[in-house]
């Protein structure tokens, strides 16, 4: 049992709870590391949403909500971390969530459909029916009512060829990944540089908050690439500030 006085109760639950989804069979071996890496930007971010990722959110938000067809995908850590918030996503924004794995098994992904549909999901998406072109990887395989037909794509901790793919395809690209310098960070429409447990549910306030009135004026302030050099910036102020307890 991890004490909660513990000074990284927090960042331990969710790794206990990864390991635990690794047992099932949700989690892969894999996704593991990409954990602790994901861990060692967030650290230097100092484990909060900085304020270049609130107006990414923001401005996800307001992509998704504008979408005809906007589709959450989720793969293995996402469901393990955050199964409740994507659901709550799903819900608000009326898109579907659809499974889809770099690691790809059929029953893993079954499973984590069991898992999103245990937490409420309605609309889950996980039997692909068709493959994308340009993408080589088992990601490739989607869904024609979901991936292969949407317009927007929300992705969470994403290798950067599935990315270039939806791009190429004309979709726009939405991603949560705590490296701003990732190949999926520079190629996404609007990147996310926050933890994915903070991440959906800021969205989700977001979708809730935004007027319709205001969609058009925030995306037209939105600039990914200045986005993520301010992303940068932040990091370099936290170390320069972490010098002082050295
Ligand atoms: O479930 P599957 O089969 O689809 O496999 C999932 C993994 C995560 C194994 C697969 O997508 C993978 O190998 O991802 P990468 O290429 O290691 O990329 C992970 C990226 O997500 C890295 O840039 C990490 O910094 C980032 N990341 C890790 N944890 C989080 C995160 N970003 C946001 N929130 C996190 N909790």
């Amino acid at each position: 049992m991890i004490p909660p006085d513990h000074p990284r109760y927090i960042s331990l639950l969710y790794r206990e709870r990864l390991v635990e989804k690794y047992k099932e069979g949700i989690v892969v071996i894999q996704g593991l590391i990409a954990h602790g890496r994901g861990e060692a930007f967030d650290y230097i971010l100092g484990e909060r949403t900085i304020p270049p990722a609130e107006r990414a959110e923001k401005a996800a938000a307001a992509l998704l909500l504008s979408a005809k067809r906007p589709v959450i995908s989720v793969n293995g850590n996402a469901a393990a971390l955050v199964p409740r918030e994507l659901v709550e996503l799903s819900k608000a924004l009326n898109a579907p969530l659809e499974v889809n794995l770099f690691y790809r098994s059929e029953e893993r992904a079954k499973k984590i459909a069991e898992l999103l549909k245990a937490h409420g999901a309605e609309r889950v998406l996980w039997r692909p029916d068709y493959e994308l072109e340009g993408l080589s990887s088992e990601r490739r395989k989607v869904s024609r009512e979901g991936i292969a037909s949407a317009d927007v794509v929300l992705v969470a901790l994403e290798d950067g060829d599935r990315t270039e793919a939806l791009k190429k395809l004309g979709k726009k690209v939405i991603a949560i990944d705590l490296n701003p310098l990732s190949r999926t960070a520079r190629m996404a429409d609007i990147t996310i540089v926050d933890n994915v447990i903070r991440a959906i549910p800021n969205i989700s306030k977001f979708v809730k908050q935004t007027k319709k009135e205001e969609i058009e004026e925030i995306l037209k302030n939105f600039n990914n690439r200045r986005n993520l050099i301010e992303s940068v910036k932040w990091i370099r102020k936290w170390l320069d500030n972490a010098l002082d307890l050295l």
